[in-house]
Parts: C-alpha cells; sequence; structure tokens
C-alpha cells in the first residue's frame, strides 16, 4: 500500500518549473560536490492552501522569512553554499535590510538646474557597502542558489527534488527547515474549479498534509545533517513536542521556539540534551539577531557530526 506522502505526490501534479529549478539544483551541486564546502538547504517562509483551483482566496500563515533570510546570511559567513528556497515575496537575504521604506530612508535626493541625482546618504554607506560586497561575493563565488514556491504543494515538490538532488553531499549537507508549512490541505479533487460563490456559508474540509520528515530523513537524504523546527503557542508543549518529532523521525536536532518569543527565545533539542539560546536586551537593542547565535551552534555541531561520522568510516 502507497504511504500518505506517496500518494500526496501522486495525486498532485507536479509544478511547472519544477524541472528548472532542478536544472539549476543539478549545476549547483556539481559544482559544489567536488571539493570540501559545505551545502546548506535553508527552507523559509509560509506556504498557501489554495481554496479553489483558479485560486482566489488561500489559507496562509504568519512566516515573514525573516529566520531563513537572515540564517542564510550567517551560513554564508561561515563559508557555507546555500540553496535558500523561499516563499515568493517573503525576505530574501541581503534586500531584507532595504525592504519596505527602509530603501527609500536611505537615500538623498538632489534636484537642481543642471539635474536630478540620487545618492545613498552618508551615514548609510557603511552599511550598505557591507551588505552589498557580501551579496555580490555570494553571487560571485556561486555560492547561493535561490528558489521558490507559493503553495504547499509546491513546497513539497521542491523539497524532495532538492533533497534528492543535494543527497550525494552525504554529511557535508546540512538541511535547515524553517519555514512555516500548513499542516492541512484541500486534495484537487475536492477543491472548487472556479472561485466559491459568496451565495451562501462555507464548510471547508481540510485534510492532514503527509509529515513529509520521514522519508526526508530515511529515504531522501539519509545522511545529512537534518535540522527542524518546531512553533508552538503553548509553552507546556513546546519541548515535549520537540523530543517527540526527534525520537519519530530521527533527525539530529529540533529548534524548539513560541510564536510569542521567536525573535529573541529559542531552545535547541537534540538526543542527548536541550539548551536555551536567549539574545540579552542590551543584544537586542544593539540589533543583534538570534540567528547569529543558532547558525553558530548549528554550525558547530555540523562539525562534530562530520567529525564522528568520518571516525567511523
Ligand atoms: C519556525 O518555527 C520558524 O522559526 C518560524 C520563523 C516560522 C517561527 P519567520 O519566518 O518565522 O522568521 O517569520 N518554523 C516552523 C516550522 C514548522 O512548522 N515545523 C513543523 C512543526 O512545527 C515541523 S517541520 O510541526
Amino acid at each position: 500500500m502507497a504511504s500518505n506522502w506517496e500518494e500526496f505526490y501522486s495525486s498532485h501534479p507536479q509544478p511547472a518549473n519544477l524541472n528548472k529549478d532542478e536544472d539549476l539544483l543539478r549545476d549547483f551541486c556539481a559544482r559544489h560536490l567536488n571539493g570540501d564546502t559545505r551545502v546548506v538547504l535553508v527552507t523559509s517562509g509560509g506556504t498557501t492552501v489554495p481554496l479553489e483551483h483558479n485560486t482566489v482566496r488561500f489559507v496562509d500563515n504568519f512566516s515573514a522569512g525573516t529566520r531563513g533570510s537572515s540564517s542564510t546570511e550567517y551560513f554564508l559567513d561561515r563559508g557555507y553554499a546555500v540553496v535558500f528556497m523561499h516563499r515568493v515575496k517573503s525576505l530574501q537575504p541581503f534586500s531584507r535590510h532595504f525592504s519596505g521604506q527602509k530603501f527609500l530612508n536611505m537615500l538623498d535626493l538632489n534636484e537642481t538646474k543642471d539635474g536630478t541625482s540620487i545618492t545613498v546618504t552618508s551615514e548609510n554607506v557603511p552599511r550598505i557597502a557591507d551588505v552589498l560586497r557580501k551579496y555580490k561575493s555570494a553571487l560571485e563565488c556561486g555560492k547561493l542558489l535561490e528558489l521558490s514556491f507559493t503553495t504547499v504543494y509546491e513546497y513539497l515538490w521542491l523539497l524532495r527534488s532538492a533533497c534528492q538532488i543535494l543527497a550525494p553531499l552525504a554529511e557535508r549537507c546540512i538541511l535547515y527547515l524553517a519555514a512555516a508549512v500548513s499542516d492541512f490541505y484541500i486534495p484537487p479533487n475536492e477543491m472548487s474549479v472556479h472561485k466559491i460563490a459568496s451565495t451562501k456559508p462555507q464548510t471547508i474540509s481540510l485534510q492532514l498534509v503527509p509529515k513529509i520528515l520521514a522519508p526526508l530523513v530515511s529515504l531522501w537524504v539519509p545522511n545529512a545533517f537534518v535540522v527542524s523546527f518546531k512553533l508552538e503557542t503553548n509553552k507546556d508543549l513546546l519541548i515535549d513536542k520537540a523530543r517527540e518529532a526527534l525520537n519519530k523521525y530521527k533527525h539530529k536536532l529540533v529548534i524548539a521556539n513560541m510564536l510569542q518569543n521567536y525573535r529573541k527565545k529559542v531552545t535547541m533539542v537534540t538526543q542527548q540534551n536541550s539548551y536555551v539560546i536567549e539574545l540579552t536586551t542590551e543584544q537586542s537593542n544593539a540589533g543583534e539577531e538570534i540567528e547569529m547565535y543558532i547558525v553558530k551552534n548549528v554550525v558547530d555541531k555540523h562539525e562534530e557530526f562530520i567529525a564522528d561520522r568520518s571516525g567511523k568510516s
């Protein structure tokens, strides 16, 4: 009998641009396969669950993509090559520093009778230069590949392809699953083709999305260092749920966080122990990001994992 996840893939056609993304992934992987560059696949942002095939309405979630996009920058700082798999229009590494009005506020408009010019305000030059330098270097070294998804279906197809293509990197590869993926969906045969008419109240029935960590850990990237995130709103459940996931899927690390304070505090849960990473008020006020500390911890653990594996081989 086909498992839930096999059934899921067989009942959802593959997204139109998947082949193109797979080609980009193969090029990226080939570039880093011979050598010792470490590679991380970062997933980021929320997924949508369409209510109609011709989608006007969808179920969404709060994720802005801050965790994934900032972590990507810190992984690049540490020499990793990154596949950044993100929700369309969510935050992206580097450009996130200039999103919204932030960018406009960094510019001066100079209008004279000889013409108009736009300059970066002098106090912003060092900051922009720093971001731009890192961005250009990541691209020039071929260390950043950005791929996108919108729906939970696109996410699951792309994730499977990415895992299968990155699998030959074995223990050199980290999976850092920070995207907030919907747990519920509407099967295509139960979905309205056209916009649901607003003539009467609707009851929508949502099915459970298969737990994709199961095949991911055991079949797709069995030798990679897999890190998942666990989000809760009830603190009494958080650590138990994280441990439950570790026991069930047998991967390496769950980073547990609460909706109420996830920008400032996470708990790292491993098979052996758990410990908190928390920004102090001074660190927050100084503009530090918790992802810098999370990534440092993950990289250290990845190092131990590789050393442990090579000791055994
Ligand atoms: C997270 O917990 C991420 O840290 C956030 C980041 C979504 C809170 P933002 O994008 O938010 O910075 O706004 N991701 C949750 C991943 C998730 O849903 N995991 C599944 C679960 O908890 C298992 S893989 O059941």
